[in-house]
C-alpha cells in the first residue's frame, strides 16, 4: 500500500446479539475505533466506519433455549439493544448491520462458493461428539468439559476462559452436551477445512506477515508464537441448524462456521451501505485503501490471520492494513463477566448518570487497555472526572466564559496593549509553548492510534490554560489594569477555541457544547495550530457547566450493586441474568418462578388501586412516561418505562395498580414515588395490570 491511504476501512469487532452491551466492550474496541474515526474524519478523510451484530453462532442459540424463545427473536432484541447503547455513546458507524440480513446470507455463501471452486478446502470426515438425547451435534460451546491444560471444570469446546486455550471438543476431559447433560457419544460427519498450515506456507502469506512489523508488540507476540508453533486446520462447516447455510450438494444440516461468516459480515454492511452500487468495492478492492480491524485481544487469531487466509484465497481482497487490538478491561478487582452479572452495563450506567456519556468515554479511555490489562473502579472514574474534566477542563472554560461574559457583555474584547510586563509575558509564552507541544503531540498520538496518551496530552492542553488563569489572576488584575485583562482573556478564548476542535475525537457531546458556547459552530480542525481562531467583537453565548462533580452518594450504590452481585456469587443465590429487567424494565415470558416466599415477605408490599390523572412523555427518554396518579388518599408522581407501548392520552382515566410503599427513586432528575405493575414479556407488549372500573383509588390490592 501506498504511504497515504486514500481513503480508510475501519471496522469495529461485531458484537454477539446475546447480550447487552458493558464497559469492557467500550473500552476494547468501540470506543478506541470511534475515537480515531473521528479524529480521521476531522482531518478530512475519507472513512467509512463498519460495525453490526454477530447474529449466529452457539452463543445465541444457547441464550434462546435459555429463555424459551427463538434464536432470531434473542437476535432481534439485542441487536436493537446494542445499536442504541452505541448511540448513546457517540459511536458514530457510518453503517451498523446485521449478521442475519439477506445481503449478508448472500456474500458469505458466495464468498465460501468461491474458496469452494477455488479447491481451497479440504473435506474431511472426522468424529464430532453428538448428543444422543438432543439427537445434534455437539459444536463448540454445546459442549463442556475439564480443561485439559487448566483443570477448569467449566471449560467450552472451543476455549478455556479460564486459561484462554483454544480447545477442540475431544480435547475435553469427560465432556457433556451443555444442551443435555448427557455424556456425549463420537459420530462420524464430514465437514470443509481451511488448511491454514497449508496457506501459512504460501508465498502471499510470507509477504503478508511482514505487515506484523508495525503492529503493536502484544499482537505480533500473539501471532508469531501460532506461527511458530505452525498452523493447524480448521472446519469452517458445523452441523447446527442456526447459521448461514453452506452453500453447496451434500452439506443439509450444516451452517458456516460463525468465524468465517462474521469477518465476511464487514463486507456485507460496505455493500448494504452502498446499497447495490459498486462503490463497496473500492473501500475492498483498491490498494490505496487502510483496512483496520479494531478489536479484542481474544479475536486477534481470527481478524490477524483466519481472515486475511480467507481474503487471500479468495482474491481480489485487500488485507488488514493495521489491527489495534486491545488487552481486557477488569471491574474492581475481577473479570468482567456477562453470566455473573459483573459488568458495568451502558444502558443502566445512562439510567444512573443521565447525559454523562462524555465522562465514561473519558475514563475508559485513560485506562484503556492499550498494552495490558487495565482496571475500572468507581473511585477511580471519579476521582478522574472530578480531578481532570471538572477542576481542569471544565473549570478553565468556565471561568473564561463567565469572566468574558461579566467584564465585557460576552463580547470577544479587543486588544489594545500587548501584554509587556515581563513576569506575565513569561507565563504567557510558556502556556502557549506548552499548549502547541502537547497538541503536536496529541497528533501524533492520534496517529499512531495511542489513543490513551492521545487524551492525555488533550487534557494536558487545558491544564496549561488553566495554569495560565491562575498564574495571572485576571479577576485580581481587573481591578488595576482592565487592558493586560482584555489581552488574557483573549488568549484564554483562543485556547478554549483550540480544546473545542481538539475534543471532538474523544468527548463529541462536550465538543458541541463548548462550541455552541462559543458561538462557533465552524471551528475546523486545521484551525488547531492558529493563532487567532474567534476575533475580538465576536458574540458569545452564555456559559454552561460542562461537567458536574460525581459525588459519593453517586458512587456509593454503584459499589454497593457490586457488592450485592459479588455475595449472591459466592453464595449461590445469583439470579442468573440479573440485568435483564433493567433491559427492559420488566421480566420476560418462561422465566422460571422466583424462590418461595412467605406471607411475611408478600405483606410488606402495598399494592393499591391509582387513578392516572395525567401522562407525559419525559425529554430524552425514549421508554419513560411520566404519570401523575391518584390514589385517593394523595397524588404521586411516576415515571414508568412503558412510553413503547402506551400513548400518553390513553392512559389517562385508567385504573392501575400501583405498589405504593417503594423507596422513592430518581430517574432522569425527577423522582418517581412508586411503580406500576405492568405484565408482559421481553419481546412483547406491556399491559398494565389494572383494576375494575368502579374501584376505588387507594383501595388495598391483596
Ligand atoms: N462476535 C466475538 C465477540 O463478540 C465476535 C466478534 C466477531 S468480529 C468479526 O467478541
Ligand atoms: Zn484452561
Amino acid at each position: 500500500m501506498s504511504k497515504t491511504p486514500k481513503r480508510y476501512l475501519i471496522t469495529a469487532a461485531l458484537p454477539y446479539a446475546n447480550g447487552p452491551v458493558h464497559i469492557g466492550h467500550l473500552a476494547g474496541c468501540y470506543l478506541p475505533a470511534d475515537i480515531y474515526v473521528r479524529y480521521l474524519k476531522a482531518t478530512g478523510k475519507d472513512v467509512v466506519f463498519i460495525c453490526g451484530s454477530d447474529e449466529h453462532g452457539v452463543p445465541i442459540t444457547i441464550k434462546a433455549k435459555k429463555e424459551g424463545v427463538t434464536p432470531q427473536q434473542v437476535v432481534d432484541k439485542y441487536d436493537g439493544i446494542m445499536k442504541n447503547a452505541f448511540k448513546d455513546f457517540g459511536i458514530d458507524f457510518t453503517y451498523y448491520g446485521r449478521t442475519s440480513s439477506k445481503t449478508h446470507h448472500e456474500t458469505a455463501q458466495a464468498f465460501f462458493k468461491t474458496l469452494y471452486d477455488n479447491r481451497v478446502f479440504k473435506e474431511e470426515i472426522t468424529q464430532q461428539y453428538f448428543d444422543t438425547e438432543a439427537n445434534q451435534f455437539l459444536a463448540d460451546r454445546y459442549i463442556t468439559g475439564i480443561c485439559p491444560r487448566c483443570g477448569n471444570p467449566n471449560a467450552y469446546g472451543d476455549q478455556c476462559e479460564k486459561c484462554g486455550t483454544s480447545l477442540s471438543p475431544t480435547d475435553l476431559i469427560n465432556p457433556k452436551s451443555a444442551l443435555s447433560g448427557a455424556v456425549p457419544v463420537l459420530k462420524e460427519t464430514k465437514n470443509w477445512f481451511l488448511p491454514m498450515g497449508d496457506i501459512q506456507q504460501s508465498d502471499a502469506f510470507q509477504a503478508y506477515i511482514k505487515r506484523f512489523d508495525g503492529w503493536k508488540s502484544n499482537i505480533k507476540g500473539q501471532c508469531q508464537s501460532w506461527l511458530n508453533d505452525g498452523l493447524q486446520s480448521r472446519a469452517m462447516t458445523r452441523d447446527l441448524d442456526w447459521g448461514v447455510p453452506v452453500p453447496i450438494d451434500g452439506a443439509d444440516g450444516k451452517v458456516l462456521y460463525v468465524w468465517f461468516d462474521a469477518p465476511i459480515g464487514y463486507i456485507s454492511a460496505t455493500k448494504e451501505y452502498f446499497k447495490g452500487s459498486n462503490e463497496w468495492e473500492k473501500y475492498w478492492m483498491d490498494e490505496d485503501t487502510a483496512l483496520i480491524h479494531f478489536i479484542g485481544k481474544d479475536n486477534i487469531v481470527f481478524h490477524a490471520i483466519i481472515f486475511p487466509m480467507m481474503l487471500m484465497t479468495h482474491g481480489n481482497y485487500i488485507l488488514p492494513t493495521n489491527v489495534p487490538a486491545n488487552e481486557f478491561l477488569n471491574l474492581e478487582g475481577d473479570k468482567i463477566s456477562t453470566s455473573r452479572n459483573w459488568a458495568v452495563w451502558l444502558h443502566e450506567y445512562l439510567i444512573d448518570f443521565p447525559n454523562r456519556q462524555d465522562e465514561l468515554r473519558y475514563v475508559l479511555t485513560s485506562i484503556a487497555p492499550e498494552t495490558k490489562d487495565s482496571e475500572f473502579t468507581w473511585k477511580d472514574f471519579q476521582t478522574r472526572v472530578n480531578s481532570e474534566l471538572v477542576s481542569i477542563f471544565g473549570n478553565f472554560v468556565n471561568r473564561v466564559l463567565v469572566l468574558c461574559d461579566k467584564y465585557y457583555g460576552g463580547l470577544v474584547p479587543q486588544v489594545n496593549t500587548p501584554i509587556n510586563d515581563e513576569k506575565l509575558v513569561a507565563s504567557r509564552k510558556l502556556c502557549f509553548e506548552s499548549i502547541t507541544n502537547s497538541l503536536q503531540a496529541m497528533v501524533e498520538d492520534l496517529d499512531a492510534v495511542k489513543l490513551r496518551d492521545a487524551q492525555a496530552e488533550f487534557i494536558n492542553a487545558a491544564r496549561a490554560g488553566n495554569k495560565y488563569l491562575a498564574d495571572t489572576e485576571p479577576w485580581k488584575l481587573v481591578k488595576t489594569d482592565e487592558e493586560v485583562v482584555k489581552a488574557i482573556l483573549f488568549d484564554a478564548l483562543q485556547i478554549c477555541a483550540k480544546l473545542s476542535i481538539a475534543a471532538e475525537p474523544f468527548l463529541p457531546n462536550t465538543a458541541a457544547k463548548l462550541k455552541a458556547m462559543l458561538n462557533a459552530h465552524n471551528l475546523q480542525w486545521n484551525s488547531l495550530f492558529n493563532e487567532t481562531l474567534i476575533n475580538s467583537g465576536h458574540q458569545l453565548n452564555k456559559a454552561e457547566i460542562l461537567y458536574k462533580q460525581v459525588e459519593d452518594t453517586e458512587i456509593q450504590p454503584q459499589l454497593d450493586r457490586l457488592h450485592r452481585i459479588k455475595t449472591e456469587n459466592e453464595t449461590g443465590t445469583k439470579q442468573n441474568e440479573p440485568n435483564q429487567a433493567s433491559e427492559n424494565r420488566e421480566t420476560a415470558n418462561h422465566h422460571p418462578v422466583k424462590p418461595d416466599i412467605t406471607y411475611d415477605d408478600f405483606d410488606k408490599i402495598d399494592l393499591r388501586v391509582g387513578k392516572v390523572l395525567e401522562a407525559e412523555r419525559v425529554p430524552k427518554a425514549d421508554k419513560l412516561l411520566k404519570l401523575t396518579v391518584d390514589l385517593g388518599f394523595e397524588k404521586r408522581t411516576i415515571l414508568s418505562g412503558i412510553a413503547e407501548y402506551y400513548q400518553p392520552e390513553e392512559l389517562v382515566g385508567k385504573l392501575v395498580t400501583v405498589v405504593a410503599n417503594l423507596a422513592p427513586r430518581k430517574i432522569r432528575g425527577i423522582e418517581s414515588q412508586g411503580m406500576l405493575l405492568m405484565a408482559g414479556n421481553d419481546f412483547g407488549k406491556l399491559y398494565s395490570v389494572s383494576a375494575e372500573k368502579d374501584i376505588e383509588p387507594g383501595s388495598v390490592v391483596k
